[in-house]
């Protein structure tokens, strides 16, 4: 009995031990991870792209919108800027912030980034690449509005061409023509019924992105196959919208909504023609490297 109750209580301590062990271990662990202040380490900075992109716009609400970002700073040097400066900090494992979306091929260079939950909704949930065209682009190349309007296609395609272009280091006007070419089943859905072009030159906006670029040389092919001549004007989204908008150009593939660019769609929405989602599952935001113990934009701390 008294040897029973004495194994009983040596296991009992045992236990409470190791449980205490255990304890302070997690409790060193995060306090460690607490200790370090995100914030001040990246200097209350968000690293961005060009200034004139959706996503400088949306963050630059962010800034005012969230109590946890107030005085902080949003640097928007360029896209090639942004992506040395995020490789840097994961080759040195330093806290960075960046400005992020999807499709790109950030997330399959670095596979260990996270986007930071968004509780407000600035950045909003998944959203559309969208197809816009001018007033009367129907009435005056129906054939090229026909296929315009059935270009569709998904984050895999369109991530595809950028993979390839990237890790090639090939243009990405070969790599799209590369695409279409070994993409028959798909293309042939969007030219299904669509007459032969008549030579006419067709003028698509869209933006610098590689995302775009792709898009835009992978439509330019197709219409250019079927008897249209294509420019491509890359230029900043809100002449993008512009230019849909006083006919300058004829369509664009390069309109992500109803988040990106909203600010731009509101001024010109009654001026275009909205012919929806040419790809589903875009998506934007603040994202940062997974060993940063950050989860949210109200984890990060306003400026004195
Ligand atoms: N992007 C890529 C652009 C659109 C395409 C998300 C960087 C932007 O306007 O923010």
């Amino acid at each position: 009995m008294n040897f029973k109750k004495g194994m009983v209580m040596l296991v009992a301590s045992l236990i409470l031990t190791l449980v205490a062990c255990g304890s302070d271990d997690a409790t060193s662990d995060s306090d460690s991870n607490e200790d370090i202040n995100y914030s001040e380490e990246v200097d209350r900075t968000i690293i961005g792209i060009e200034p004139g992109a959706g996503i400088s716009v949306t963050t630059e609400t962010a800034i005012e919108e969230y109590d946890s970002l107030s005085g902080w700073t949003l640097e928007t040097p360029s896209t090639a800027a942004m992506i040395t400066e995020l490789e840097e900090a994961i080759n040195a494992e330093e806290p960075i912030i960046v400005t992020g979306w999807n499709p790109h091929w950030m997330f399959a260079q670095f596979p260990d980034m996270k986007y930071l939950e968004d509780p407000k909704g600035v950045y909003g949930e998944a959203e559309n690449i969208q197809t816009l065209a001018r007033q009367g682009f129907e009435e005056d190349h129906p054939e090229a509005y026909k296929l315009v309007d059935q270009f569709n296609w998904t984050v895999e395609d369109m991530e595809q061409i950028m993979y390839d272009a990237n890790e090639s280091d090939e243009d990405i006007a070969d790599v799209s023509a590369q695409w279409v070419e070994d993409n028959e089943d798909k293309v042939s859905e969007w030219t299904d019924g669509v007459g032969e072009g008549d030579g006419s030159t067709i003028e698509l906006a869209s933006t610098p992105w590689d995302s775009e670029r792709a898009s835009s040389n992978v439509l330019a092919t197709v219409l250019e196959q079927n008897g249209f001549e294509v420019e491509v004007t890359p230029v900043d989204p809100s002449i993008v919208f512009e230019s849909i908008a006083n006919g300058d150009a004829d369509a664009t593939v390069a309109a992500w909504l109803p988040f990106t660019h909203a600010d731009f769609y509101e001024s010109v929405k009654d001026d275009v023609v909205d012919l929806g989602p040419n790809l589903e599952g875009a998506k934007i935001g603040l994202v940062v490297p997974s060993y940063m113990d950050i989860e949210s934009i109200e984890d990060l701390e306003a400026a004195e």
